[in-house]
């Protein structure tokens, strides 16, 4: 039996809030904003009851971790990266209704309370345990901030939580050599007291809401409507049993924990931040005279996240956990979480700057949103994994948007121009329509509903096809019933095609808004449809005797050279740039010792000759002369350096270092590089005036 799932009087939408350490990318895009934009303006235009709401998420380890690096603060990252990132919101017409933050003092207030709420209702058990902490650093040490060797398999650089190379999972004290990453000094343990969460206590009810979508014994949502993957991710980690995680965090940064003696600590970023919800939702309210209540705390409004699917545990496990706990609000009813888009063959990657930018894209490329918008939504991950190419992004904007949409809908104008100087010729009799012509007709009057039906499943892809395939159906028409050819011979059947066609057009102008606005808009306004509304797509939503405005040429193809170029930027760091660099500089070595350090004999020498190790890719063999005698030096240099650029140079070299033979060749010694933090090799020269033997110290 297929439970009964009321009709919402309204529906609160959220996506989840981008952390503010980083510009927006087209993965982020295509997992949380676009598909929510595209949902949120079907409603709309539906004259549904909808709101929507974002923010900017300012707080954990992710912040503090990029201040570290850039050698500044959280406050300066916030503030510019909230900035930005709306930047590129706005770039591609993401359509929020409210876009907060979670550094402001409203929302402080607002996180604290629902945490007193919490604390009221003795959701937390509170528990003091030894953590590591850096005293050099002066802070508690979050589990990623600690590395050192894996205990399982003996790896370094295995974190607090994990270790990357077996997969082990760890807890920071069972590392071998504990290190903290933000000094590199030995932490210490020390006691510390934090509020955990008992998540084991809600394993029962959390499994009939994600299972079956009940609650309280009452249907709460259509369990079926839910993505397998979401529910599989959720099922998992609720079988596998939910383990208590702590809600506070010995941190300078972030919301205070709002009780007596809790100096130093904070509310865990993914307590406070899905509460941003919350606040941005009151923030909207009082801008907009409305009860933010309503939205909240109200039986008859849904409430929907788009999120990633690295975000899914937090919404459906952790955040209606906190949710049921405080008692006051509704659950989430639906979470349409995506998969992650890839990019030319690799995951997307900020540190290795292997990613799309939205807003440089926009920058370099001023056609606008839309053709960002139609790929992007062509290949949405919503059930699995997908991959943004650029040739797939040329072939999709020359073929689909330019060839068919653009193409189709210039025809139409610019015969309507020809035989009626742009006068909408008069709706045909009912009698006289054609096979061709009812066919096309039945595609338009139940056009918004298809694509209507398609967005409300969140089946963005195919929405979007269902929408295209309304131009693509036009094109064929036109190409087809071939106007041009009958004009003179039977002019009342051409009024009759261009009259279809020009519904066609006008029709798209309503249909294609919430995939691309902007192109919608011109068609709109061109065709007398702006604000008409999703019912209002009908084979006779264009007037007769409509007089049709200017339209610009709708796309612009994409050439080669675009192509080349942006495929050009991936992987390449910016040189100039306050952040991406400093990324990558290695972090200090443990200490050393003077007499460690004056054990090797460090002397200038000159490379007499050079040529490449047979049968190796990587390594050149260098003939040297070090003022104490010449001898032979195998260095792996050799995808950087050919022998004609070493040969004459006079480099720095480890003289004592043991003899050894590399492929049959005897080396001793090493010369010594400097590696560039955009992965390049660089010999380390010596001044002029500085000779063969002359020794470093
Ligand atoms: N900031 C994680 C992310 O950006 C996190 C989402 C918060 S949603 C409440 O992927
Ligand atoms: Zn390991």
């Amino acid at each position: 039996m297929t439970p009964l799932i009321r009709t919402p009087k309204r529906r609160l939408i959220t996506s989840a809030l981008p952390y503010a350490n980083g510009p927006i990318h087209v993965g982020h895009m295509a997992g949380a904003y676009l598909p929510a934009d595209i949902y949120v303006r079907y409603l709309r235009s539906s004259g549904e009851d909808v709101l929507w709401v974002c923010g900017s998420d300012e707080h954990g380890a992710a912040i503090t971790l990029r201040a570290k690096k850039d050698g500044t603060t959280p406050r300066d990252i916030v503030d510019k990266y909230h900035v930005e990132m709306q930047g590129a919101f706005k770039g591609l017409d993401i359509s929020f209704d409210h876009y907060s933050r979670t550094s402001s003092e409203k929302h402080h207030k607002v996180a604290q309370d629902f945490f007193l709420k919490l604390l009221e209702n003795d959701s937390f058990e509170v528990k003091t345990q030894e953590q590591y902490y850096d005293e050099e650093a002066d802070q508690f040490l979050a589990d990623r901030y600690i590395t050192g060797t894996c205990p399982t398999c003996n790896a370094d650089g295995a974190y607090g939580d994990q270790c990357e190379k077996c997969g082990a999972t760890l807890s920071p004290t069972e590392l071998i050599n504990p290190k903290s990453t933000l000094s590199g000094a030995k932490p210490i343990l020390k006691p510390t007291t934090l509020w955990y969460l008992p998540m084991g206590r809600h394993e029962e009810w959390l499994k009939d809401y994600i299972e079956n979508g009940m609650l309280d014994g009452k249907v709460h949502h259509d369990a079926k409507a839910w993505k397998s993957h979401v529910v599989g991710q959720c099922k998992s980690w609720i079988d596998g049993g939910l383990q208590s995680r702590a809600m506070t965090r010995d941190l300078k940064w972030g919301v205070p924990v709002p009780v007596e003696g809790a100096d130093g600590k904070v509310l865990y970023v993914w307590l406070d931040a899905p509460v941003g919800y919350i606040t941005a939702t009151m923030e909207w309210a009082e801008k907009n005279g409305k009860d933010w209540r309503d939205w909240w705390q109200n039986e008859d409004t849904e409430l929907l996240h788009f999120i990633g699917k690295d975000n899914i545990v937090f919404h459906c496990i952790i955040f209606p956990i906190l949710l049921k706990q405080h008692g006051d609000f509704i659950l989430p009813h639906h979470v349409p979480a995506n998969e992650f888009m890839n990019l030319e063959g690799d995951k997307i990657s900020t540190s290795r700057n292997w990613a799309v930018w939205v807003s440089e894209f926009l920058e370099n490329n001023p056609s606008g949103s839309d053709p960002m918008r139609y790929v992007l939504t062509s290949i949405m991950p919503e059930q699995r994994d997908s991959e943004f190419t650029w040739n797939d992004y040329r072939d999709r904007i020359n073929n689909e948007l330019a060839d068919v949409l653009g193409n189709f809908v210039n025809r139409v104008l610019v015969l309507t121009r020809k035989y009626y100087d742009g006068i909408v010729p008069m709706a045909p009799k009912e009698s006289v329509l054609t096979e061709v012509d009812k066919s096309l007709v039945d595609v338009l009057s139940g056009a918004g509903e298809r694509i209507g039906d398609l967005i409300s499943r969140h089946r963005y892809r195919e929405a979007q096809l269902e929408a295209m395939n309304v131009a693509r159906r036009g094109n064929k028409y036109l190409t087809e019933e071939e106007p041009w050819k009958i004009q003179k011979t039977d002019p009342q059947r051409v009024k009759t095609i261009m009259h279809l066609a020009c519904q066609v057009v006008g029709n798209l102008g309503i249909v294609l808004e919430p995939f691309l606005p902007r192109t919608a808009e011109k068609i709109s306004v061109s065709f007398g449809v702006n604000g008409l509304r999703w019912n209002d797509v009908s084979p006779s939503l264009v007037k007769n005797g409509t007089v049709l405005g200017d339209l610009p040429i709708l796309f612009t193809k994409i050439d080669e050279e675009t192509v080349e170029t942006e495929k050009a930027k991936l992987g390449q760091k910016e040189v100039d740039s306050n952040d991406s660099n400093k990324n990558t500089v290695m972090l200090q070595k443990d200490s050393t010792t003077f007499d460690h350090f004056s054990e090797m004999d460090l002397r200038v020498a000159t490379v007499t000759e050079c040529v490449a190790v047979k049968k190796t890719k990587k390594l050149l063999k260098l003939t040297v002369n070090t003022g104490l005698d010449v001898r032979t030096v195998v260095s792996g240099i050799a995808e950087h350096f050919s022998p004609e650029d070493v040969v004459g140079r006079k480099v720095v070299l480890l003289a004592n270092l043991e003899p050894r033979t590399i492929k049959g060749v005897e080396s001793w010694g090493m010369v010594l590089m400097a590696s560039t933090n955009d992965g390049g090799l660089k010999f380390v020269t010596p001044e002029d005036g500085v000779n063969p033997g002359d020794v470093i110290r």
